[in-house]
This record gives structure tokens, sequence and C-alpha cells, in this order.
């Protein structure tokens, strides 16, 4: 069969300032919380990985952007670095920071590319992250005042902007798995600081519509789907409240303008509602958001019988048991493992079926809704191959990229085909970049990036085939 897509479909890559930029502290950067982080404690990173060099995309943009446009990219999803605009995240704008992105923006408008702009991809000023972070309601206003910046910068050739992305997975590991910094162990300050980032989208979406821009403004969610691990009460009851509370307490606000009623109540039992939430609320207008980002890798299966509260994420790619992934919150919910599913090294399962559901989902909160997939990728352990026999597009044979992309690709063409708006797709990750407590070993990009040879570019060989889809409009 034939895969087609709609003429003006977006075909691009996606990646994260923190995650390829390197030049750390160059250049006027402030320091985020990532780079200290990472600085405190390399023991808890894989390997000990850090950002401060990451892709040194900083330094390489020109070559870059060269690359993406080779791949035939139309578009390319990357995000601001707040402490690269503004060090200490408030006060003044960094000079350098702010001709590096109006220097990328120039050349992808240039060589054809859509820019497909994130504000926040999780690398806070540590100057604010020492204020509370998000758990301060001042982060609220400095965030607003950034992202006014930004539009008053970038704002008259950004098409796309997306405010904050996956703020549920970044609560979640900042503040209740605690495996993200700020490293905190706290459902109380879990929720607040929530309430605070879906304060900064709705008042920072608002600010964009009033400055009348041309472009279209949304939110780049991860709305992994969460099925009941079996048909019992209990696990039934496991998966509604862990939908609720990773999905709906995000989706709702954004999308319907008020939170879950279901997890209100639970929150308010426990008494873990978020202060204000009460009066802000009406930030949260319908008709708030223009599109939707959609991030999707894998789905969870929901127990209920959690009687430990444990995390732990395999960072390791070793594929041991040993390593699983475990998320159990004692008396709510614990994931488990898909005895029928196909797992990836890092215990991530692959299931197409699931980014289906999900675009299903998003359109049935609002009909007609344009979606963007902004996030979909496989971490691979590739390897590089310079055997003679070889021809250039198999220096880096990574197949199995191929096969997820395409299975996924194929699930968004039948939602299309039952009238999803999806507009666009990006591939995590243009390059292989910082994969967060990974480090470098999980790698996700259609370039390969060589650590051992001076960070030096090769396609990979999904690279050559994506940029055929792209050419072809489809498979
Ligand atoms: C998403 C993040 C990305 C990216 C991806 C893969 O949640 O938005 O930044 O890293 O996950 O995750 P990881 O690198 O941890 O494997």
């Amino acid at each position: 069969m034939n895969y087609q897509f709609p003429k003006d479909f977006i075909w691009g890559s996606a990646t994260a300032a923190i995650q390829i930029e390197g030049a750390a502290s160059e250049a006027g950067k402030g320091p985020s919380i990532w780079d200290d982080y990472c600085q405190q404690h390399p023991e808890r990173i894989f390997q000990q990985a850090n950002p401060a060099i990451a892709c040194d995309h900083y330094h390489r943009m020109p070559e870059d952007v060269a690359l993406i446009q080779q791949m035939a990219h139309n578009g390319y999803r990357f995000s601001l670095s707040w402490p690269r605009l503004l060090p200490q995240g408030t006060g003044a704008l960094n000079s350098k920071g702010v001709a590096f992105y109006d220097r990328l923006i120039d050349r992808l408008l240039a060589a054809g590319i859509a820019p497909n702009v994130t504000l926040y991809h999780w690398d806070l000023p540590l100057a604010l992250a020492q204020q509370g972070g998000w758990g301060n309601r001042q982060t609220v206003d400095h965030f607003v005042a950034y992202a006014e910046h930004c539009f008053r910068l970038y704002g008259d050739r950004v098409p796309h902007w997306a405010t904050i992305n996956e703020p549920a997975w970044s609560i979640l590991n900042g503040y209740v798995t605690a495996l993200h910094p700020p490293c905190v162990h706290s459902y109380k300050q879990a929720i607040q600081a929530a309430h605070h980032m879906l304060c900064a989208h709705a008042l920072t979406i608002q600010k964009y519509h009033q400055g009348d821009h041309n472009g279209q403004i949304g939110i780049v969610l991860n709305m992994s789907t969460v099925y009941p691990a079996t048909q019992s009460s209990q696990d039934r009851a496991a998966a509604q409240l862990a939908d609720g509370a990773l999905n709906r307490w995000f989706i709702d606000p954004v999308l319907l303008g008020r939170y879950p009623e279901d997890i209100w109540q639970y929150y308010a039992d426990w008494d873990l509602l978020p202060e204000h939430s009460g009066e802000e609320l009406g930030w949260f207008t319908e008709d708030s958001i223009d599109f939707i980002g959609v991030n999707y890798y894998y789905p969870h299966y929901a127990s209920g019988d959690a009687t430990t509260t444990q995390f732990h994420l395999n960072t390791t790619g070793e594929n041991d048991p040993q390593q699983d992934c475990v998320f159990s919150i004692k008396g709510a919910f614990k994931f488990v493992k898909n005895p029928q599913g196909r797992y990836t090294d890092w215990d991530w399962e692959i299931y197409p079926e699931g980014l289906l559901q999900l675009l299903q989902r998003a359109e049935s909160y609002r009909p007609g809704i344009p979606v963007y997939v902004t996030e979909n990728g496989i971490g691979l352990q590739d390897q590089l191959d310079f055997s003679p026999s070889l021809p250039v597009q198999q220096h880096v044979d990574d197949q199995e990229r191929i096969d997820f992309v395409a299975e996924h690709l194929k699930v968004i063409h039948q939602a299309l085909a039952e009238g999803v708006n999806v507009k666009g797709y990006y591939m995590w990750s243009l390059m292989d970049n910082f994969s967060w407590i990974n480090g470098y070993k999980k790698r996700y990009g259609f370039l390969y990036i060589d650590r051992d040879n001076n960070l030096q570019r090769y396609r990979k060989k999904s690279s050559y085939w994506y940029q055929s889809v792209i050419e072809n409009n489809g498979f």
C-alpha cells in the first residue's frame, strides 16, 4: 500500500537547546538547572555525561542547517535556551544569544525550512531555580516576560510557537520521581509547580494573541496512552487515576479551560490542591491554543496493586530485566510491562497503535484542531561502520529506526484518513544528543555524532530513507 500525505504536510525533526547546543558557559549564557545538576551530581547521569559541549551545535549551526536542508526537511523544531537569552532568567537580554537565534532562524528560512520554536524545554535558568523555580509564583511572570522578548525578537519570522515541552513529564521527574532536577519528592510541590507552568502557558498564549502575530501558538504534551493492566475494577480505576494525573490534568485546562473533576476531588481529599487555582482557572480559555503538539514514545499499563513507592529508569540500555523501568506510587497505581510487548534496550515499548489513539483523543477534545506530532523516535545503540564494501548511505545502518518511523507514519496516515487534522511530523531527533540521565549512549538522531572524533556528523541510513519519504510526500 502507498501512504500519501497531504500536500502541505510538515516533515521535520526535533531537538532541544540543552541537548544539542553546548557552549554552556560561553557567549554570555547563564547556567541552567541542568548544567548545574550535571556538574553537582555527575554520578546520577549515565557515564557522567553532561551538556557542556553536547553536539556543539552553537558553533556548528550553519553546518547543521545545511544538513537539515540536504535531508529535504520543510520544518525543524528546536527550543530557545532561556538562560542563553536571559542569563539570570530576567533582566537584560544577552545580545550574543539574541544574535545566535537570529542567525539560526534566518538560515532556516533561507533554506525553506519552517521553524517550530519551543520556548521552554526544561532548561530553567539556575538563578530562578535558586528562588524556588516553578514552585515560586514569580517564575510565571518571569516566563511571560521572557516569552514576550522572544515574540518581539522573532515573532515576525516564526510560524509555530510552543510554550512548554511536556509539562507533565517535566513535573513528574522533577518533583515526584526526583530523577530530574530539582529532584524533589513531593506531590504537593509537584501539583503547585504544574499549576504555575500551566498558568505561564495560559498567560503566554494571551500575550501572543494580543500581539497580533501572524503565526500560531500551542503547547507540546506527552499524552501517553494509559491502559488498565487487566480488566479488573482495581486496574481500571488505577488507569483512570494515572490517566487523570498524567494526561487529563494537563490537557483539560489547556483544551477545556478546567481541571478534571475526578482528579481535582482526589487531590482535594489529600490536601494537594494548588494555591490560587480557583481564581486563575479563568486564564485557561477554551479558544486558547491554535494547535496541539503531541510527543509519543510508548504507552503505559496501570495496575492498582501498588504496595511501594519506587521509581527507576533503565538508563544503561543493557536490556537487563534487573534494569527494567519501575514506576509505582503506593496506594495509587504502578505501571507494569505488557507481556506481549516489543521493547527497546531501554525498556520502552514499541506500540504505534498508542499514537493512533492519542491522535484520535486530541481530535475528540476539539474536533478539527491542528495536531503536530512534535516528537516520536527510538533510542538505539547505533554504530559507525566504514567497511569499504558499504556505500555511504549505510555507514550507520539504523534499519530499526526506519521500521519504527514507518510504523508510526502508517498510523498517522490512518488518523488522517479518519479525519484527524494532523499537520506535521517531527522525528526525535535531528541528531544524537544529550539524552538527559541516559547521557549520550542512547542515540536518537538522523545524524550520528561521533563523540570520539571531534563530534563529526554522519548521516544515518534512516536520514536517506526519510529524505525519500519527504521528496515523495509519502512512501
Ligand atoms: C522526551 C523529551 C525529549 C527527549 C525524549 C527522549 O520526553 O521531550 O527531550 O529526550 O523524551 O527521552 P530520553 O532522551 O530520556 O530517552
